[in-house]
């Protein structure tokens, strides 16, 4: 019988340290629910970091996985299959795109989308060969890669990770001014999260988006929202852009674009940006395979179907408020949009971490980010029953008793 600690000791022993998860060991899910080999429940403040959007173990999603399963997996992109067009149509349909690029996780979108945005300089804009410049911001995160980390501002994520790829920029998030400086007749895109997420959750001030949407189109620059975390539905809408009033040129997806059941991520391009991409020159093996359309168009229409988006809108207010109104010397600020939410605790409180271990006690599983933030993302099905249950964890771990 494997229990907590004997799987922990395993990844302790055997695998490589680059986490240090909560002390659970999760082995089913459902809902907004998921258990430890107990079978003790826990909400899931996390959702896989905005993978499980639809809830864990969705199960028409399971159904469409399995069916697909049993039929077709994988035929490289080598040959047509039917899925793949069907994909294509209703995802552009969806977010008024128009052109698709297939991918598996969220970094290889951000590669992908680098890559087809540089050739968009080159071949599209005339910047002259290997001069491509891309904005960045600070405190972004956009994966792992070496090429991503190459242009994070994040020391644990870069450090000792070198050498790097040269041609981004780094600017303040949330500074219009900063980003005008910044381009200069190289520059061929600017990549950003609408809400930073790893930062924190942090929200850009009233009107930046706008702004960045005229200096993009000003100066002839890609606007490249990346929207992995904050897409699906996590912020109110079905893309946080819809907030700004602005359209991204390249919007990238990742992934709830499964529901959490297989690694699918797309580029999607309002331009000709993906135009560029002739045959033979960029490409993927699992990229578009039939499993991962068949999982993907099913993650979409439950997302809608089932008015997710709508939902959390609703709940992500009314949660909000909720948290807000605790009565905490430890609370320093309550911020978010949707279900994309984050308590920032005072320093003298000792850090976020505890709180997280204090809340799994009472049945809360949620993350800790730079020390003294907590995140709170639910999978978009929660109800308000749920919330005003996990309530009762987030009073007695943070609010002042007398
Ligand atoms: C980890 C958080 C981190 C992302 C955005 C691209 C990617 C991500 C906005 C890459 C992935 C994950 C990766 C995971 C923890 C989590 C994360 F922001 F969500 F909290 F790290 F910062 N763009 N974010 O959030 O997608 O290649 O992972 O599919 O690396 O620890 P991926």
């Amino acid at each position: 019988m494997t229990t907590t600690k004997t799987l922990i000791a395993l990844e302790d022993r055997l695998g490589a340290h680059n986490y240090r998860p909560l002390d659970v060991a999760l082995a089913r899910g459902e809902g907004v629910y998921v258990y430890d080999v107990d079978g003790t429940r826990y909400l899931d403040c996390l959702s896989a970091y905005s993978a499980v959007n639809q809830g864990h173990c969705h199960p028409k999603i399971l159904q469409a996985l399995v069916e697909q399963a049993g039929k077709l997996t994988l035929t490289s992109r080598a040959f047509h299959n039917d899925q793949l067009g069907l994909f294509y149509e209703e995802i552009a349909a969806l977010t008024g795109s128009h052109k698709v690029l297939p991918m598996n996780t969220g970094a290889e979108a951000v590669e992908s989308a680098i890559k087809a945005v540089r050739k968009w300089g080159y071949e599209v804009k005339g910047i002259p060969d290997d001069q491509a410049e891309i904005i960045v911001c600070a405190n972004n995160f956009h994966g792992r890669t070496i090429g991503i980390v190459g242009f994070s501002t994040d020391p644990d994520a870069r450090g000792g990770f070198g050498p790097f790829a040269p041609g981004f920029r780094v600017i303040p998030f949330g500074d219009a001014e900063a980003l005008e400086q910044a381009i200069t007749p190289n520059t061929a895109g600017f990549l950003v999260e609408p809400i930073q997420g790893e930062a924190g959750v942090l929200i850009p001030p009233p009107g930046y988006f706008a702004r960045v949407r005229e200096l993009c189109t000003a100066h002839n620059v890609v606007l490249i929202l990346d929207e992995i975390q904050t897409g699906l539905g996590r912020t109110g809408k079905l893309l946080a852009e819809e907030h700004e009033g602005i359209e991204a040129d390249v919007t990238l997806l990742g992934k709830a674009l499964s529901g959490g059941f297989y690694p699918v991520s797309a580029v999607l391009s309002n331009s000709e940006v993906l135009g560029v991409l002739q045959p033979g020159q960029h490409g993927s093996t699992f990229g578009g395979n039939p499993l991962a359309c068949a999982v993907a168009r099913m993650a979409l229409k439950v997302l809608v179907e089932e008015d997710m988006i709508g939902n959390a809108e609703r709940l992500g207010t009314y949660f909000l408020d909720q948290l807000t109104s605790i009565r905490s010397n430890h609370i320093k600020a309550v911020r978010g949009r949707g279900l994309m939410l984050a308590i920032d605790l005072h320093p003298e409180a000792g850090g976020a971490r505890d709180f997280c271990y204090r809340l799994r006690d009472r049945g809360v599983l949620a993350k800790d980010t730079h020390t003294d933030t907590i995140r709170i993302a639910p999978p978009l099905v929660i109800t308000k029953a749920q919330i005003d249950d996990a309530m009762g964890a987030f009073e007695a771990v943070l609010g002042d008793h007398p």
